[in-house]
């Protein structure tokens, strides 16, 4: 059943539709919205950890996993067990053992864990004694790489994988006053089934490598919720909101967004679900030049909970990417989730200051951010300091494309990063895969995940990176020729003419034929030079050749009159084991305009120079 309500505020006039019927806007598991906002007691810090390459404390002798039997053994690490009596036979005590600090990777943590892959166990204890009575609390982890086995006072909560999006397990039940033992199984082994795969030019850092929390909510709390502006329509503002518990249905939810007017409540259906559709007079739009955020406040009965929040449209026309209805030329720069000066995972709130920041002093209005979703704080400060986002998912290279729990793990992980970005004004496009070879299989696979993100999210356009190809036979001359082009929002590509194709000469020579009627942004384009080595601009890893690279290939890459940005790889240096060549790459991919001390190479200021030019 459907309600139609009309109110009068000020200068405002909204209309506010509930649905009553089932209607659910979030998938099952998923992570509540805006965890950074809700009162939480960290448990961050130093955890005990044993190193378990064969997985010992997880299986039997006859390998079968302790957590599967009736009366798992006490050798189960899981147990945390402690000798009763002198006789009693342990060989494990995670009291005894060293170290490790969450977040963060293990790899750059200890120097014999640096190529480490496999299971570590990690081991926090708490109290917890300010539970009110009626609170439900949550577990929160902002990301496990790869594959998380998570115990709570030896109960066992659940199993996650994938590295990079966040998860969560209520706990209430099993939460004590004191002496709680949190224990999390982490296996970064890489495997041909995962997403991503064994193949990939990043450093597997393993570990808990982001915030671990305790989230005290109420019975029936605001667990998800949505406000975007319709890309046709400039002044209506769609909001979705779902509450969680007992008692979440017949529910009055009041939306604030004092700024705008707005102080109006919806009512939730059976399912604790409601939305609205909010008319505006006037709107201070969201773009990089004027990152303006809104604060809004959600309020029921027993919960609120404040955000802050741009409104923006995104959409396409021809070639052009329109931001507000005005077309967008995007300078960007790609980046990985690498912590400059310290090395290893990025995960505070200076890294993604401190990267964005570089991507503004080169001028940037964009960045692209690879391969998987980073941290919540990168896209937060994005919003913040004006940087539109390109936000991607680790489906990479060589995907297992007909195997059907490889889809469902993609299709999980893009569902987590839809539901924790999905309210950030910044993020424009949602990448499905980063170049993947073509095929019926993986074609079918990209798809489906752009169905699901176009039906969970159509505030926001879809691409892929992929691969640019010899147009007609004529190696002069380029083409996408990728059938996951048409379904694609944003054509977009990475090339290396110069690099891995030829020398940068060879830009001189290449002539563009793209035919889809579709904006083009070059999702990649780069050089390896070390910081520091000069030479002669033909000269391979010097400053001089990655500078003229760029020169060649900003001129090549203007020649597509659909050109509407691009993200050249990358910003900083970052760790790969496929990079093994001694004094220059020493595990280091040098792609970087700036080195991992923060030095800026000679391409740095080509790159900035182009793009004034696109300002
Ligand atoms: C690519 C990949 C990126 C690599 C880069 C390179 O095409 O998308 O992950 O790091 O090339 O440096 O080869």
């Amino acid at each position: 059943m459907m309600f139609l309500k009309k109110c009068h505020f000020k200068s405002i006039t909204i209309l506010i539709i509930v649905y009553c019927s089932a209607s659910i806007v979030m998938a099952q598991g998923l992570v509540m919205t805006n965890v950074y906002s809700r009162p939480s007691v960290s448990l961050n810090g130093q955890w005990q950890y044993i190193v378990d390459p064969y997985e010992n404390g997880y299986y039997t002798y006859r390998y079968e996993p302790f957590d599967q039997q009736e009366q798992p053994w006490a050798s189960a690490f899981f147990l945390n067990s402690k000798p009763k009596n002198k006789s009693d036979l342990l060989e494990y005590d995670f009291d005894g053992m060293d170290s490790l600090a969450v977040p963060g990777d293990w790899n750059t943590q200890k120097e014999n864990l640096f190529y480490y892959e496999g299971t570590v166990w990690y081991k926090r204890s708490f109290d917890y004694t300010n539970k009110k009575s009626d609170d439900r609390v949550y577990l929160y982890f902002g990301a496990v790489n790869y594959k998380a086995e998570v115990y709570l006072n030896g109960h066992k909560l659940g199993t996650h994988i994938g590295g990079f999006t966040p998860f969560q397990y209520e706990v209430t039940d099993q939460l004590k006053e004191e002496d709680n033992f949190l224990i999390v199984k982490v296996d970064n082994k890489r495997v041909k089934t995962g997403v991503p795969t064994l193949n990939t030019d990043w450093w597997n850092y393993g570990g808990i490598t982001r915030d671990v929390k305790l989230i005290p909510v109420a019975s029936s709390f605001i667990a998800n919720y949505s406000l975007t502006l319709d890309n046709k329509d400039n002044r209506l503002i769609h909001a979705k909101i779902s509450l969680d518990g007992d008692d979440k249905s017949r529910k009055p939810v009041m939306l604030q967004i004092p700024e705008l007017d707005i102080n109006t409540t919806v009512t939730t259906g059976a399912s604790g679900y409601a939305e609205a559709n909010i008319r505006v007079a006037d709107l201070d739009y969201w773009s990089p030049d004027n990152p303006r955020l809104y604060s809004v406040t959600l309020k029921s009965d027993v919960d609120s909970i404040a955000d802050e929040i741009g409104f923006r449209s995104i959409s396409t026309s021809g070639s052009d990417i329109l931001l507000n209805g005005e077309p967008v030329f995007l300078r960007g720069i790609s980046i990985h989730e690498e912590s400059p000066y310290t090395g290893g995972r990025a995960h505070t709130i200076a890294d993604a200051v401190r990267l964005l920041q570089w991507a503004k002093d080169l001028g940037g209005n964009y960045v692209r951010l690879a391969h998987y979703p980073h941290n919540e704080h990168m896209v937060r400060m994005a919003d913040k300091m004006g940087l539109l986002v390109w936000s991607e998912i680790p489906v990479y290279w060589t995907i297992d494309w007909t195997n059907p729990d490889t889809y469902a793990n993609a299709e999980q992980q893009l569902s987590a990063m839809l539901s924790r970005d999905h309210n950030r004004a910044a993020v424009i496009i949602w990448s499905m895969a980063n170049e993947t070879p073509t095929s019926i299989d993986r074609t079918r696979f990209l798809t489906s995940l752009a169905t699901y993100a176009r039906d969970h999210d159509g505030s926001r356009l879809i691409s892929a990176a992929l691969e640019q190809h010899d147009y007609k036979d004529d190696p002069s001359t380029r083409t996408i020729d990728d059938p996951f082009a048409e379904v694609v929002d944003v054509l977009s590509f990475n090339q290396y003419i110069g690099w891995y194709d030829g020398a940068v000469e060879k830009c001189r020579r290449i002539n563009w034929q793209i035919t889809q009627d579709k904006p083009v942004i070059i999702s990649e384009f780069g050089a390896g030079a070390k910081y520091g080595l000069h030479g002669d601009k033909s000269e391979r890893w010097t400053e001089e050749y990655q500078a003229y690279l760029y020169e060649e290939t900003v001129a090549m890459l203007s020649k597509i009159d659909k050109l509407s940005g691009m993200s050249p790889w990358l910003l900083v240096d970052f760790r790969s084991p496929r990079r093994v060549l001694p004094v220059i790459q020493d595990n280091y991919n040098r792609k970087g305009l700036i080195s991992e001390k923060g030095e800026r190479k000679m391409a740095f200021d080509v790159l900035r120079r182009y793009y004034k030019t696109k300002e």
